[in-house]
């Protein structure tokens, strides 16, 4: 299913200029670095053209965040949580106008856009009641008199380089974090979403202004890669948090541990779900097609792999096959559309190129893969999602293509699933579906599933804030959001306080 009219892009500026100027957004003023194109992949025309931070500028706004940190780090952490509870708010306020920028430059339809904006009024609350739990422990020290525990301290300026598919959460993940712990952040967002992250950035500058907030707390670097490399490679920066590709995470990484900077990665996922023969196969459909199509395949949480058991392998396939033909692409802003855009047509191509590979390894596709829209809008990549099953587990099923393709594989043992499961560089989001204790503890055990995120009976994207986010292997190993991921963004240190007459020496030493 598809639907016809798409808006045309003089609209979508007219609109995205309406947001800007509701959330209090000015644009910078022209630059000599050379501009960057804000671009919709609803038409794939260009909306605005913005100037690009340049190099004196970058360092610039990363000595302001450093000196603002300087005094930030002073300021009681409940006080830093009246900044981050007033950006809630003003989210709240111009929930809709965000939401509308999010469709405009990253396609998602517009109940996804909605759910990103409040996923950052959600971790906003979360970092205000963090704001007065930032515990450290006591510990019983092995000497009389003395009193052993640790403090947790404000870390440094937070470099966030963000991906376009959550151009605005992910930032909001790291920057409430952060705040509340006493870090400036300075953000490097996705050269594909400049116009959210600018209205973003206006929020939390009228939020700091309101709140009598250093204005150094947060800063925005527009342009590509040699503003992405400013962050890495500045020693001033303490902590960069970078979500991206694996190719990007294996450059950052050594980058940053070369001045022993903090890292924390957000890489790549090849999310699996396991459907075992008990499954309820409604719940799962349900769960399966959201993570597989939903966001046109664009979550680093994404469904990727389907490993299900031969007994209702055929049944299940048939099952997805006709959801995913119900599925209307289409503009994101209409609200009957389940699927916008993919992000580009070099997308586009990254898939069709995958979906040749696969066929060439054996693997048959069912449905999807096809281009639609092409005549309305020749720039823009409108796709049905694809389903193909696989006779084994190729090079081409291990890796990421961004898009949503769905390869099925079957499996006789559990065993085997888990092995196929894991079989992959990947390690970030993972589900099985199943009514069956004994499967779904043995696929949440020590033995497992090996991926930072473990899921029953739901897909694996869509995770709430709450738990802590992120992946091992290629995924990068980084914790992000909610639970304790907050340690990441302060330093700990640990305090012997001796409070007797004597000097009693660890290990039972005697000296002098
Ligand atoms: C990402 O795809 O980069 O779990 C983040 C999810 C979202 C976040 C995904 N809450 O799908």
């Amino acid at each position: 299913m598809t639907t016809t009219a798409l808006p045309d892009t003089d609209a979508l500026r007219a609109r995205a200029e309406q947001a800007l100027h509701r959330c209090g957004a000015r644009l910078p003023a022209e630059g000599a670095a050379g501009h960057l194109a804000a671009r919709t992949p609803l038409t794939g025309g260009t909306l605005l053209t913005l100037p690009m931070t340049t190099s004196e500028d970058a360092d610039a706004m990363i000595a302001e965040a450093r000196a603002a940190f300087l005094e930030w780090r002073t300021v009681p952490a409940p006080r830093r949580g009246a900044l981050v509870k007033r950006l809630g708010e003003l989210l709240s306020i111009h929930k809709e106008d965000l939401a509308g920028l999010v469709t405009i430059e990253a396609g998602k339809i517009h109940s996804e856009a909605l759910g990103e904006v409040q996923e950052m009024i959600d971790i906003c609350e979360f970092a205000v009641g963090l704001s007065r739990q930032l515990y450290g422990r006591t510990m019983a020290s092995e000497r009389p008199g003395h009193r052993l525990s640790e403090s947790w301290h404000p870390l440094g300026v937070v470099g966030v380089i963000s991906a376009f598919n959550f151009p605005v959460a992910v930032w909001s993940w790291n920057t409430a974090i952060a705040l509340v712990c006493g870090d400036t952040v300075v953000w490097k967002p996705s050269e594909l979403t400049p116009l959210t992250a600018v209205a973003c950035a206006a929020l939390l500058r009228r939020a700091a202004e309101d709140t009598g907030a250093p204005d150094g707390v947060h800063r925005l670097l527009l342009g590509g890669r040699e503003c992405g490399e400013r962050l890495v490679d500045d020693p001033r920066v303490a902590l960069v948090s970078a979500t991206g590709s694996v190719r990007m995470g294996r450059e950052v990484g050594p980058r940053v541990a070369a001045r022993f900077g903090r890292c924390l990665l957000e890489l790549g996922g090849n999310n699996a779900a396991v459907v075992t023969p008990s499954a309820d196969l409604d719940l799962a459909v349900r769960g399966i097609v959201f993570s597989a199509a939903g966001t046109a395949g664009q979550r680093c949480t994404s469904l990727r792999r389907l490993i299900v058991h031969e007994e209702v392998a055929d049944e299940l396939t048939q099952r997805i096959v006709h959801a995913y033909g119900q599925l209307p692409v289409g503009d994101p802003f209409q609200p009957d559309t389940l699927v916008g855009p993919l992000i580009s047509t070099a997308a586009y191509d990254a898939m069709a190129k995958a979906l040749e590979t696969a066929q060439a390894d054996g693997g048959k596709v069912l449905t999807g893969g096809d281009r639609q829209l092409r005549e309305a809008a020749p720039e823009a990549a409108y796709v049905r999602p694809a389903v193909v099953r696989m006779p084994a587990q190729t090079a081409i099923v291990r890796e990421e293509t961004f898009a949503p393709v769905l390869y099925v594989l079957t499996y006789r043992t559990l065993h085997e699933a888990i092995e196929l499961h894991n079989g992959v560089p990947q390690g970030l989001s993972s589900s099985i579906f199943t009514r069956s204790q004994r499967e779904a503890e043995r696929f949440l055990a020590a033995d497992g599933s090996d991926c930072g995120i473990a899921n029953v009976n739901i897909g694996t994207s869509g995770a709430e804030i709450g738990g802590a986010f992120g992946g091992e292997k290629e995924t990068g190993g980084g914790r992000e959001s909610g639970s304790d991921a907050w340690r990441a963004y302060m330093r700990r240190a640990t305090n012997t306080v001796n409070y007797s007459d004597d000097l009693p020496l660890a290990q039972g030493v005697n000296f002098l």
